[in-house]
């Protein structure tokens, strides 16, 4: 195959873009040729590719978004240190490869990631092949997805480093409904006025206090920062053919945060009946049973948990929905600055199903708070 593989009947610009990335490859200390670079993944924040090689060994090259993860270098480290903890843990084990993510030097030297001319920032890691991944799971897979996180968090427990926040106050709801309130009075897109809009922030508001919990916690002494992932979307876990798991990815958000960044993440989309965008608001709910499911799974790994972190797990639960309705309505009165959109009112229809989703698990609390309790 040639070079460009299929992008040989693409037009100028494309084949350009493909000399570009072929020549940010060939900074790191790879294995083998170039042969083709092809999308990879959906994510709303970095531009992903795979990249084909004939020296037995794919990559996964990826342009970090740096107007988001503003240093770079504290980002990398901090991968760095994250990835070889793990690989630590898990020596002596076979397919180390598949296991941990592997981040690729440079030939130059022994950082992670590079700086094109244009300013752009660049990494690149062993792809796992023959590994999969899903938008949805079941009963099963949303076990060992709960085991799988509660792991990865006991494993970091340990790390011996401090860990840097790649994004400041990531998951802090506090400053996230800061954020919505800027953006309402701003009002930079003209979008306030949207009755839409109005109606989502007027259910929104009334939470606000009660949805702030972690942090009034965190500050009377109370509630542990702990090293968590911070972005359990189901896509972000590797499956073998066998269904059992391989590893953790994306871990451009592994920093200090409250447990709750976790498992309330992780229930937000695989316990969500419906994808984060879905516009008919009838399919969204929560799915109890796949809660469960990943409630057991992460129970019985996470031994590490203190009784106020396990009591306000059902709380964690109503908390993602909530904070992504927040972030995504805030990026939608704002004008789509941070969410990669695929249609104008693509922020708008998250905000809603996310609402939905709420409401759902706040109907579901009950049930919720008991199954905590029992397990
Ligand atoms: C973003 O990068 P991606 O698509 O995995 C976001 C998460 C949100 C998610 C919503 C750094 O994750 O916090 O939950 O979109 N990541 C960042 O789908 O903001
Ligand atoms: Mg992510």
């Amino acid at each position: 195959m040639s070079i460009f593989g299929k992008y040989r009947q693409l037009y100028l610009p494309n084949i350009l873009f493909m000399t570009h990335l072929i020549e940010i490859v060939s900074q790191f200390a790879i294995c083998g040729k170039v042969l083709d670079i092809s999308p990879l993944g959906n994510g709303l924040i970095n531009d992903t590719y795979k990249v084909k090689t004939d020296g037995g060994q794919d990559y996964v090259l990826q342009r970090i978004n740096n107007a988001i993860f503003k240093d770079v270098d504290l980002l990398q480290r901090n991968l760095e240190l994250v990835t070889s903890h793990i690989r630590a843990k898990l020596s002596g084990e076979k397919d180390l490869d598949r296991k941990v993510l592997r981040f690729m030097p440079l030939k130059d030297g022994k950082k992670t990631y590079y700086q094109s001319a244009d300013g752009k920032f660049w990494r690149l890691s062993v792809f796992i092949k023959d590994a999969f991944t899903f938008e949805a799971v079941n009963p099963e897979y949303a076990y060992y997805a709960g085991e799988a996180f509660g792991r990865f968090e006991a494993m970091l427990a340990d790390i011996p480093e401090d860990l840097g926040e790649t994004i400041p106050d990531f998951h802090n709801m506090e400053l996230r409904a800061r954020q919505l309130e800027e953006a309402e009075a701003a009002d930079a897109a003209g979008r306030m006025a949207d009755p839409r809009v109005k109606e989502l922030l007027a259910r929104i508001h009334p939470w606000k206090e009660e949805m702030c919990k972690a942090e009034a916690l965190h500050r009377e002494g109370k509630l542990p920062k702990r090293v968590c992932h911070c972005d359990t979307k189901v896509n972000n876990i590797l499956f073998d053919g066998d269904g059992s798991i391989l590893c953790v990815i994306d871990l451009d958000t592994v920093m200090p945060s409250y447990v709750f960044s976790d498992f309330g993440d992780f229930l937000r989309t695989g316990a969500a009946t419906a994808p984060e965008d879905e516009p008919d608001l009838d399919k969204m709910g929560f799915n109890m049973e796949i809660f469960k499911s990943f409630a057991k799974g992460y129970l019985k790994e996470a031994t590490f948990l203190t009784p106020i972190e396990k009591e306000n797990l059902p709380y964690a639960v109503q908390l993602f929905p909530y904070m992504q309705a927040v972030r995504f309505l805030a990026d939608y009165i704002n004008g789509d600055t941070y969410y990669k959109i695929k249609y104008p009112e693509h922020n708008l229809v998250r905000t809603a199903a996310q609402m939905k989703l709420f409401d759902s698990v706040n109907a579901a609390l009950p049930e919720i708070k008991k199954f905590i309790e029992e397990n």
